[in-house]
């Protein structure tokens, strides 16, 4: 279990739940002085001039590159991979294409989050299943060129009506045969939509890729009534080795954020040994 936290590079995400918003240079400085393994990066794009110098900065603040959202796509464009303008859908498959191989180039999956969209006026669930199907497919082969697995990452239902439930869409991926898909669970989500998340998480775990370290009310976990503990356990049980990542909004400021977060990393990592 190794713990990575979230640098947003985007503008229009201020308001979004990422802990560092000053560039990566900032960012990276610190999540080390913090004691984090791991950085999660949002970035514009996949070929943004910020992104060259990343290497460079993981390796002088001896971090790691835990993985890269694509949600800017959604988030500045409005594409998705189930779009009904193909058009619209090209594009997104382009945009996240970009993300896969630069991620991949630094040893880093790529995240599948808002970019897979929702079933839109008009379209049948089916049809827009077919795509997020065909999409998965091309960008997780695409991650597999880098040795990477591509995260699908359910959402609440706010977000969208695709797949809500993780267990939905684990299942729904191993029907597919999608199998370099991994799930990306967010327990802020699965605090919205789940009846029990340590269940859920011992439902999913074959699946599971990758964590979005979020209390219930997406505040750093120890900050909400979430129960870190019954969480822990199952991943314990499961032997869980990926990024618990905080996504989570910098609140009440960035750095108490960072503290509370690895603080219950820190918790967490106790009570493995336990
Ligand atoms: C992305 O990781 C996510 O969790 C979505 O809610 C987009 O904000
Ligand atoms: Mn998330």
């Amino acid at each position: 279990m190794k713990s990575a936290i979230t640098i947003c590079l985007v503008p229009e995400a201020k308001a979004g739940p990422f802990v560092f918003h000053e560039g990566l240079e900032l960012g990276c400085q610190s999540a080390e002085r913090h004691g984090f393994d791991a950085v999660e990066v949002f970035p514009p794009n996949g070929s943004a001039i910020e992104l060259q110098s990343l290497a460079g900065l993981l390796s002088k603040h001896r971090l790691q590159l835990a993985a890269v959202g694509t949600g800017a796509g959604w988030l500045r464009h409005q594409w998705s991979l189930t779009s009904t303008d193909p058009e619209v859908r090209n594009r997104a498959t382009q945009f996240i294409e970009e993300i896969i191989d630069f991620a991949g180039g630094l040893g880093a999956p790529a995240i599948l989050g808002s970019m897979q969209g929702r079933v839109a006026i008009g379209q049948t669930k089916a049809d827009a299943l077919l795509l997020l199907n065909d999409g998965l497919n091309r960008l997780s082969e695409r991650a597999l060129r880098h040795g990477q697995v591509l995260l699908y990452e359910p959402l609440n239902r706010y977000e969208t009506n695709l797949f809500n439930l993780q267990a939905e869409a684990a299942n729904w991926l191993d029907e597919q045969s999608l199998t370099n898909v991994k799930i990306l669970a967010d327990l802020f989500h699965m605090n919205i939509e789940e009846a029990s998340l340590p269940e859920t998480l011992r439902a999913i775990h074959k699946k599971l890729g990758h964590i979005h370290f979020a209390d219930s009310n997406r505040r750093a976990i120890g900050m909400g009534h979430t129960s870190l503990p019954e969480i822990v356990e199952v991943l314990k049980e499961i032997g869980y080795e990926g990024y618990l990542s905080a996504e989570i909004f910098p609140l009440p400021d960035a750095d108490s954020a960072a503290k509370e977060t690895i603080s219950s990393f820190r918790k967490a990592k106790a009570m493995l040994t336990q």
